[in-house]
Formats: structure tokens, C-alpha cells, sequence
């Protein structure tokens, strides 16, 4: 369905499904195994004989793998790692009035991937996540996907590649609940990360108080900025791509050309609903982009380079003719991106997402001034005990 009209910021709601996943969670904190055998069978309709599966099954599974996919893998693994290498920060060292300070980066120690297996399996996300979080250094990766059966062979291959620990055929929100608190066989972790549904996502929100997250991850998001030079067949084909991921996808193109707009709208099929919008400049589209904050933007014009300056709200972003599509695959940046607006505050995951900061301090010879300044603050704030602590030391 085309609509000639602006969509409203999309924010995820599961507000509905919290009191059911806030149940879920509690029968797995309190009920261990037991507990996930049966949410499993009574949701997902799937009798678990084995909740860890074994390296043996595991490596089974990844040898049946086409090998054309296999390669396909590892072909893109390496530009994965190429991107996510050229971000990963040195350890800093510095010093100011007499204090040598620094921050050095040090990996989250134990980490939770969920991935998702509705209708078919998603080794690609596996990657997206994987690959920063073991060039950030983390040493101990789980992972939690359904299987209804046979774990996917894709799947397996990328297992093995980042060397995870263990791989919990278990979905839903007692996955996430399992790798939160721990069972007799799922070891709880530091941080969950990964897309899933409304359930999944859910109960990510409700440990996020115990545990670290990424980011509540909605509906899939897509703003396409384009003008006249822009290869309708093209446009209408990008905007269908992400209507692959369902029917809340949002997808929106906006236009400083009514033709374009046109020929775009004979093209477009399916069920999604797509929203066409009429600009008078693509600066304009560029301000309604920032308010919108999408998840993927794409700048199908000739001045994307210039336009990519004003950008402010946006997960990634592709320019000119590339296809947004080479985001969720190959292209190197990650596709594990912010929406519901998210990205008004929140970038893509890198290997940041998996790594904390610490920082340190030695002020043997620190001035007068800050010191000075330390004592006036502290007492200030009541604490005269803080303010003694740090006079002592430099009278
Ligand atoms: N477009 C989705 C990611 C994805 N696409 C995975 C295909 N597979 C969110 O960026
Ligand atoms: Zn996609």
C-alpha cells in the first residue's frame, strides 16, 4: 500500500507482552532447566533433549554446509573484520597539571548472542555480532538460537569460527532470561546482544538492570533520500528488500522529484506499506531524515557525499547507488543497528558495544590549584571527610 503522507517515528511497544515475558523469566530464574524444557515444548512446540549441543553435533552440522556458502562466509568475515578492525581503540596515556592519567580498554569478559530462527536461520547475524566482539578481545561467546530440529549448518560454521563456548538450541524470552541468571547449563553472561522479536526483545528490556544489553532492535527501518538521477528500478527494489523483513518495516522514500516519486510508485509490490514523499529540496529530506532517526538512510543522489554532512540522526548510511542491502551482508559496517528512533542517541554495534573503558590516575606532583579545588567542591557537597582525604596528602 503507498501512502503520500509522512510516517510518525516508529517506537516499538511491547508493553503488551511484558507481564507474559516478566513470567517467563521468573520461571526460568526459579526453575533452571526444568523450566526452559518445558517454556520450550509449550512454546515453540519443540521437545529439547539436550539444552548444550555438543562440539561433536556442532561440527557434524557446519561440514554439510554448502561449500559455496562457506565461502561466501569467509569471504565476508574478512571484510567484516577489516571494518570493525579500524575501529578498535588504543589504550590512551596523558597528563595535565601534574596528573598522568589514561584509559585502557578492556573486553566484556563473558558474552550472550542471540539469534533469531522464525522461518529460516540467520547466520549473518551471527557474524554482525560475533566478529566485533571477538576483535574487541571477548574470550567467552554463547549462543542461543531456535532450531526447531537440526541446528542450521551456516550457523554451525560461524560457531566453530569464533570459537564459541556453547550453543543453546533455546529461543524467545527464556533464551535471554537463561544467558541473564544462569541455569544448571546455561551459563549466565555479562552482556546479551542481537535481534529478535517483541518477546526477545522484551525481556532483554526487563534484565537490562542485571545484565548488559545493546539496544532494544524494532522493525526494520529505511529512509531513501534521492532526486531525479536516481535509477527507479533500483529505488523500489531497496525499498522492497527491507519489506522482506515483515510487515512493520518502515520504508520511506523521500523526493525533490514528482516523476521519480511516480515511477517509483508503478514499481513498488507487495504488502508493505510504503511511504512516498514529496521534498521540495533534499535538504529538506535530510531534516526530515534527522527527525525520523531510521535505522538504514540512503542518499541516491549525486551529492551524498556533501549531504552526508548534514546527517544527524541515522544508523548507517549508504551513498549514491549502493544498496542498503550490502550493509546487511558484505560491505563491512555493522547491520545490528539502532531503531525506534534510537539512533537519535545510539550508532551501530561496533566494537565498542564490548568493550568498557577503565581509566586510571597517579598524582604524585598534582597542582596546587586542583587540589585546591578537590577540598572546596568536596566540602561544598557536605563531605569533609573526601575533602581531608586529598588535603592530607599534598600539604
Ligand atoms: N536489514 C536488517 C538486517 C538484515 N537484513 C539481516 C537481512 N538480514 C537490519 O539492518
Ligand atoms: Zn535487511
Amino acid at each position: 500500500m503507498i501512502r503520500r503522507e509522512l510516517p510518525k517515528r516508529r517506537v516499538q511497544s511491547f508493553s503488551d507482552v511484558l507481564d507474559r515475558v516478566r513470567e517467563i523469566i521468573n520461571r526460568v530464574r526459579v526453575g533452571g532447566d526444568q523450566a526452559l524444557r518445558e517454556l520450550t515444548l509449550q512454546i515453540d512446540g519443540v521437545k529439547l533433549d539436550r539444552l548444550v549441543l555438543e562440539d561433536s553435533y556442532i561440527k557434524e552440522r557446519s561440514e554439510v554446509l554448502d561449500p559455496k556458502v562457506k565461502e561466501a562466509i569467509d569471504n565476508v568475515w574478512l571484510q567484516l573484520t577489516s571494518f570493525h578492525d579500524l575501529i578498535k581503540p588504543p589504550n590512551l596515556g596523558g597528563g595535565s597539571e601534574g596528573v598522568e592519567y589514561g584509559i585502557i580498554w578492556k573486553p566484556i569478559r563473558k558474552l550472550g548472542i542471540y539469534v533469531p530462527g522464525g522461518k529460516k536461520a540467520y547466520p549473518s547475524s551471527l557474524m554482525m555480532a560475533g566478529i566485533p566482539a571477538k576483535i574487541a578481545g571477548v574470550k567467552e561467546i554463547f549462543v542461543s538460537t531456535p532450531t526447531r530440529g537440526d541446528l542450521d549448518p551456516a550457523i554451525a560454521y560461524i560457531a566453530q569460527k569464533l570459537q564459541v563456548k556453547n550453543v543453546y538450541p533455546i529461543g524467545g524470552a527464556q533464551a535471554i532470561a537463561a544467558m541473564a541468571y544462569g541455569t544448571e547449563s546455561v551459563k549466565a553472561v555479562d552482556k546479551i546482544v542481537g535481534p529478535g522479536n517483541v518477546y526477545v526483545q522484551g525481556a532483554k528490556f526487563l534484565v537490562s538492570s542485571d545484565v548488559g544489553i545493546d539496544a532494544i532492535e524494532g522493525p526494520t527501518e529505511l529512509v531513501i533520500i534521492a532526486d531525479e538521477n536516481a535509477n527507479p528500478k533500483n529505488v523500489a527494489l531497496d525499498l522492497m528488500a527491507q519489506g522482506e523483513h515483515g510487515s512493520s518495516s518502515m520504508l520511506v522514500l523521500i523526493s525533490n522529484s514528482a516523476e521519480l516519486l511516480n515511477e517509483v510508485s508503478n514499481l513498488l509490490q507487495g504488502d508493505n506499506e510504503f511511504y512516498l514523499v514529496k521534498v521540495s529540496s533534499l535538504e529538506e529530506g535530510i531534516q526530515i531524515a534527522n527527525e525520523l532517526a531510521p535505522e538504514h538512510l540512503s542518499l541516491y543522489t549525486s551529492r551524498a557525499r556533501e549531504l552526508l554532512a548534514r546527517v544527524e540522526n541515522a544508523g548507517a548510511i549508504t551513498l549514491g547507488n549502493t544498496p542498503p542491502a550490502l550493509i546487511d551482508y558484505s560491505a563491512g559496517p555493522d547491520h545490528i543497528l539502532p531503531t525506534n528512533g534510537w539512533a537519535r542517541f545510539k550508532g551501530g554495534l561496533t566494537v565498542f558495544d564490548f568493550l568498557k573503558g577503565i581509566s586510571y590516575v597517579r598524582a604524585e606532583r598534582i597542582s596546587e590549584s586542583l587540589v585546591k579545588s578537590a577540598e572546596i567542591i568536596a566540602r561544598y557537597e557536605g563531605f569533609n571527610v573526601h575533602a581531608n582525604s586529598v588535603g592530607v596528602r599534598y600539604e
